[in-house]
């Protein structure tokens, strides 16, 4: 069980992705606990400000310290009186450390997490100083908000943890896991519009199908990804396999 604090100014946001498919079958079925908390219950004057013009002048505005560092400490005191100590605090913003499957694999272990979600054009600079313990970005893109960030992160660390997913044979295989791509999938029907799903699947020939899978994810991944093949762990003969198609013409893996 993972217990999910979310520091937001705007709760609404996360009822959609945390109420439908298999994120919502994880926390029925007690596998994490969502805690969506909204930043400016945490402020004291009459009209509950969470911002303020930047120092130094510039465009935008930038979210105060005082309500993100009182939001994280009520959440931290109810979490000591549990003898609960040192959970992550994670702030999501475009200038963290990239969010991959080797990070949410990291946070999946943690029974406790925060995270803190930043709007407007910025968070003043001690919050990621001094109230966060590890800075998270999804992609080299700008959002208006940490909110969407913090839902794909959450969705995939909970799919790690343990008793989420139906069969954990599904983890195993699929891209990104093996630090390659993922094979392709075929269902029913066996013939659609012309195109057939490759013969070698309906062979029944396990080991067959098996290898042509290992060898549609290395094809997939030299072509599309060069980068994960790089660094992902291969056998000699897998090695030798994906020399033979750099060298070769027609399959086209330098083209696209
Ligand atoms: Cl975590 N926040 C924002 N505002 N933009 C982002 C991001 C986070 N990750 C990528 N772009």
């Amino acid at each position: 069980m993972v217990n999910i604090y979310i520091l937001t100014l705007f709760p609404q946001m996360f009822e959609g992705p945390f109420s439908a498919g298999l994120f919502q079958k994880a926390v029925e079925r007690g596998v994490v606990k969502v805690d969506i908390r909204n930043i400016r219950d945490y402020t004291h004057d009459k009209h509950h400000t969470t911002d303020d013009y930047p120092y130094g002048g510039g465009a935008g505005m930038v979210m105060k310290p005082e309500p993100l560092f009182e939001a994280v400490e009520a959440v931290k005191n109810e979490l000591s009186q549990q003898g609960i100590e040192n959970v992550p605090v994670i702030l999501l913003s475009p200038q963290g450390r990239l969010f991959t499957e080797q990070v949410a694999l990291e946070l999946s272990k943690h029974t406790h997490l925060i995270f803190i979600c930043g709007q407007y054009e910025g968070i003043d600079e001690r919050v990621s100083e001094y109230l966060a313990t590890d800075e998270i970005s999804i992609g080299d893109y700008v959002l208006t908000g940490g909110e969407l960030a913090a839902m794909v992160v959450v969705n995939a660390v909970v799919r790690l943890i343990p008793g989420f997913l139906g069969s954990p044979d599904s983890l195993l295989s699929e891209s990104h896991t093996t630090g390659l791509l993922e094979y392709p999938q075929y269902t029913r029907p066996p013939v659609f519009r012309d195109w057939a799903v490759p013969e070698v699947l309906l062979s029944g020939n396990h080991a067959q199908i098996a290898q042509w899978r290992r060898e549609q994810s290395l094809l997939r991944t030299a072509k599309r990804r060069s980068d994960l093949l790089a660094k992902a762990n291969l056998y000699p003969e897998e090695k030798r396999f994906i020399q033979r198609l750099e060298t070769s013409v027609d399959i086209g893996v330098k083209e696209q």
